[in-house]
């Protein structure tokens, strides 16, 4: 009984120190848009971290609006494309010859059903969800995203390239783009080009890693 209670610990132990090492930030310049006056489009940086079936994507922003739009760029390793399924005027393809294939574009100016989960098959776009994004702390700037890595194709262990962009309605470009400290568009009404995607790597969870010493324990018993 008294050294189940020491693997019980000594599981815990392993799991929290898994999870603190989980997340990662990613920073963007502040001040780098074409008009500096719109702070709710300025990036200032985007957290992303991960469950064992979840990526959550915080992105804070200088200041906040409603009318502000969010588009996610991901490329997770198959069939991809260098359109995207909302047709703004963003060039993705010069940085990232080998394109997308999964994209978010999300609003917050309704508390619920706004945010569009879109696949390439390929083909064609398909829009494969409208989920919820997290607008609890916009007094702090920030919106969260969570989405399945089932959905985005992707596992524990495995790593996926994306950018986050800031914009207006209609065919406004993306005006900030997490992937460059430069202004990603000199206006309105002019393309905005995405600089080269940051990389994740999705980590094992406190439960998977729980997990693994567990049987790590039960092996170590049998040699015993
Ligand atoms: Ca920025």
């Amino acid at each position: 009984m008294k050294c189940w209670i020491a693997s019980v610990a000594t599981v815990g132990l392993i799991a929290g120190s898994s999870w603190a090492a989980g997340g990662t930030t990613y920073s963007d310049a502040t001040g780098d848009l074409f008009d500096n006056g719109f702070t709710n489009l300025d990036i200032f940086h985007v957290t992303v971290t991960n469950d064992e079936f979840n990526v959550h994507f915080t992105v804070t922003t200088s200041g906040f609006q409603s009318w502000t739009k969010y588009l996610f760029f991901f490329n997770t390793g198959s069939e991809s494309t260098i359109s995207n399924p909302w047709n703004r005027p963003i060039d993705i393809g010069s940085a990232n010859p080998g394109g997308i294939n999964r994209f978010i574009g999300s609003w917050v100016d309704q508390p619920s059903g706004n945010s569009q989960q879109w696949a390439f098959n390929g083909t064609d776009w398909n829009l494969d969800a409208t989920g919820d994004n997290d607008q609890s702390m916009i007094g702090s700037n920030k919106v969260t995203w969570s989405v399945s890595m089932a959905w985005l194709g992707v596992e524990i262990g495995e790593t996926f390239w994306f950018d986050v962009a800031t914009s207006g309605g209609g065919n406004d470009p993306g005006v900030d783009h997490l992937s460059r400290p430069d202004p990603a568009t000199t206006g309105w009404g002019d393309p905005s080009v995405a600089g080269a995607f940051l990389a994740y790597t999705v980590v094992p969870t406190p439960g998977a890693v729980a997990l693994l010493a567990a049987a790590g324990l039960a092996r170590s018993r049998r040699r015993g």
